[in-house]
């Protein structure tokens, strides 16, 4: 009876992850939720420290998975259990340590054969491929991942895009969040008008956006601030306040989306260009724009 119960019981908490991960929910800042591509790939959103994200990549026909900026590595082998998955691959944003800080303990404690672990900068750890030509393509079993380089808040920043013919991905780090970007700790205004408006602006406007932090609601309400009538932005504003009232991730956005709610991918608009007083000047826009962010309250 007692053995029926228990069997009972955890049939009902595995009901879902997060259900099955709820007696750890109070110390997470997000849910875990899974988001299917097609019969192709997945991505599980895994939370971390107080508001990353690392990201479990699986490429559903080989059941090999990359993993993003596995900075808490318990969480990580749980995840590799539970999806029963063959973990092969290390992709790094950039070497700061809420995103780099975890590889040499996974590294450490992995049994299976060596892990490679990709980036753009020395500075990581671990290292086995350094990324230093835009557009390097590396595989994940069947699924393509192109290497985009995007120096400026690290100089080796890299973002990683996965294109299949079920749908398109991108893991920014620290370069896009939803609705705002990173600080220009190594880099400026201009590259970051590449990284966001040549670059990351120029992929399928469907593609899944996939940050590095849970920044929504602060950066929406920058947004407004600059875009006050800005519909789209006020529209989303509310969604993600729901979806933060439930522990939900505001992840994925999509890169259409950040086009219109986004100041950083918005600076060759002119509400934007007005609202920081730099008509026809898309780089200054941005620079303003960051010195702006730097110093909002909210
Ligand atoms: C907040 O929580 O309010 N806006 C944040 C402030 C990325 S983490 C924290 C912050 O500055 N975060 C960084 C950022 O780029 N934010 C965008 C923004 O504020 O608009 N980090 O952890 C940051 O990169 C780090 C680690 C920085 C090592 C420097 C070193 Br060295
Ligand atoms: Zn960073």
């Amino acid at each position: 009876m007692q053995r029926a119960f228990k069997v009972l019981s955890f049939l009902l908490v595995t009901k879902n992850t997060s259900s099955l991960l709820s007696r750890y929910s109070s110390t997470m800042h997000s849910n875990i939720i899974t988001k299917e591509f097609g019969r192709q790939f997945k991505v599980q959103v895994l939370p971390a420290l107080s508001d990353n994200f690392m990201y479990l990549l699986i490429d559903k026909t080989t059941g090999e998975a990359a993993i993003v900026d596995p900075v808490a590595p318990n969480t990580v082998w749980e995840a590799v259990k539970r999806e029963n998955v063959k973990l092969t691959t290390i992709l790094t944003t950039h070497h700061h340590w809420d995103h780099a800080g975890g590889n040499k303990e996974l590294i450490d404690g992995n049994v299976g054969d060596p892990l490679t672990v990709i980036g753009g900068d020395d500075r990581i750890d671990g290292l086995t491929k350094m990324i230093d030509t835009s557009g390097t393509d590396l595989k994940i079993g069947l699924l393509d991942v192109k290497c985009l380089r995007t120096p400026c808040h690290t100089t080796g920043h890299v973002c990683y895009y996965v294109s299949t013919d079920e749908g398109s991905v991108v893991f920014t780090g620290d370069t896009l969040f939803v609705g705002g970007c990173g600080r220009f700790f190594e880099g400026n205004a201009q590259q970051m008008y590449e990284a966001l408006i040549e670059i990351l602006s120029k992929l399928p406007e469907n593609t899944a956006v996939f940050c590095g932090h849970e920044y929504s609601i602060q950066n929406l309400k920058f947004g407004l601030h600059v875009e006050p009538t800005n519909e789209d932005l006020l529209s989303l504003l509310k969604t993600v306040e729901v979806k933060r009232q439930a522990k939900e991730p505001c992840v994925p956005s999509t890169i259409g989306m950040e086009k219109l709610v986004n100041p950083f991918m918005r600076v060759g608009i002119a509400s934007v260009q007005n609202a920081t007083k730099t008509p026809g000047n898309s780089i200054e826009t941005m620079r303003i724009l960051r010195e702006l962010k730097n110093d909002f309250k909210g």
